[in-house]
C-alpha cells in the first residue's frame, strides 16, 4: 500500500487575497456539507486528524490549505449545500468557489466527494461544470460506499460514470472500510504532480 508523503495544516482562508502564494501544484478537495470530505482527506493522508470530521455540518465556510514538504498543497473546499447556512453566506460561498477554479493557476486537480446514496446534486454539477470550463481534472469519489449493497454500489458507479462522461474520473470510496483508498490516493499524488490525469485533458 502506498503512503501519502508527510503534510501538514498550512493556513485557513476565506477570501481570495488571503490566500498562500499561488505557485506549485495544489489539488482541490470539494464536496457538499457532510458527504465525507474530511474523512476522506484524512483516509488518503493516512492521517487521522489532518482534517476535522464533523457531526455539524456548514460549519466550515474557510479553504483549509494543507502543505507537503516540497510546498505543493492540498486545498480542502468548504462544504455546500446545508440548508441552515444563511442567503449571504450562500453568495459568498459561490463567488468564492467559483473565483477560486477560474483564477486559481497552481490548481491541477480536483477532488469531488459525493455521498454515494446522493450523488450528483446541483452543488457538484456546478463544482464540475466550473472545472470542466476551466479544463481541470476532475475525480469523483463517492463515498459511504460501505452504507450501500454492492449492487447498488455498483450500479451508482456505473450511473456517475456515464453521467461524468469525459468529464470526470469516478470510484468507490469508504473512510469506514477504507475500499478505494488507494486508488484515490495514487490519483491525488498523480495530480499532484502536475500530471492533469483528467478525462477531460487527456483527449
Ligand atoms: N459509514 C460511513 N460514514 C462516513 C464515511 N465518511 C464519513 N462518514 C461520516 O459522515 C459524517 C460526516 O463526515 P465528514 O468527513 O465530517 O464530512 P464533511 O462534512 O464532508 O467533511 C461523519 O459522521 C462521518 O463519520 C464513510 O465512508 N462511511
Ligand atoms: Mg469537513
Amino acid at each position: 500500500m502506498s503512503q501519502f508523503p508527510p503534510i501538514q495544516f498550512l493556513t485557513s482562508s476565506w477570501q481570495v487575497h488571503q490566500f498562500p502564494p499561488d505557485m506549485g501544484t495544489e489539488v482541490a478537495f470539494a464536496g457538499r456539507s457532510n458527504a465525507g470530505k474530511s474523512s476522506a482527506l484524512n483516509a488518503i493522508t493516512g492521517r487521522k486528524d489532518l482534517a476535522r470530521t464533523s457531526k455539524t455540518p456548514g460549519r466550515t465556510q474557510l479553504i483549509n490549505f494543507f502543505v507537503l514538504e516540497d510546498g505543493r498543497r492540498l486545498a480542502d473546499l468548504p462544504g455546500y449545500g446545508y440548508a441552515k447556512v444563511p442567503e449571504k453566506m450562500k453568495r459568498h460561498w459561490r463567488e468564492l468557489m467559483s473565483k477560486y477554479v477560474e483564477t486559481r493557476v497552481s490548481l491541477a486537480g480536483l477532488v469531488l466527494v459525493m455521498d454515494a446514496r446522493r450523488p450528483l446534486t446541483d452543488f457538484d454539477v456546478q463544482m464540475l461544470e466550473w472545472s470542466q470550463a476551466n479544463g481541470l481534472a476532475a475525480h469523483l469519489l463517492l463515498t459511504k460506499a460501505d452504507k450501500l449493497s454492492r449492487n447498488e454500489a455498483n450500479a451508482t458507479l456505473k450511473k456517475v460514470r456515464e453521467a461524468a462522461g469525459e468529464i470526470a474520473s469516478a470510484q468507490l470510496f469508504s473512510a469506514v472500510t477504507k475500499a478505494g483508498v488507494d486508488e484515490a490516493r495514487a490519483r491525488v499524488i498523480a495530480m499532484l504532480q502536475g500530471r492533469r490525469t483528467g478525462a477531460a485533458i487527456e483527449q
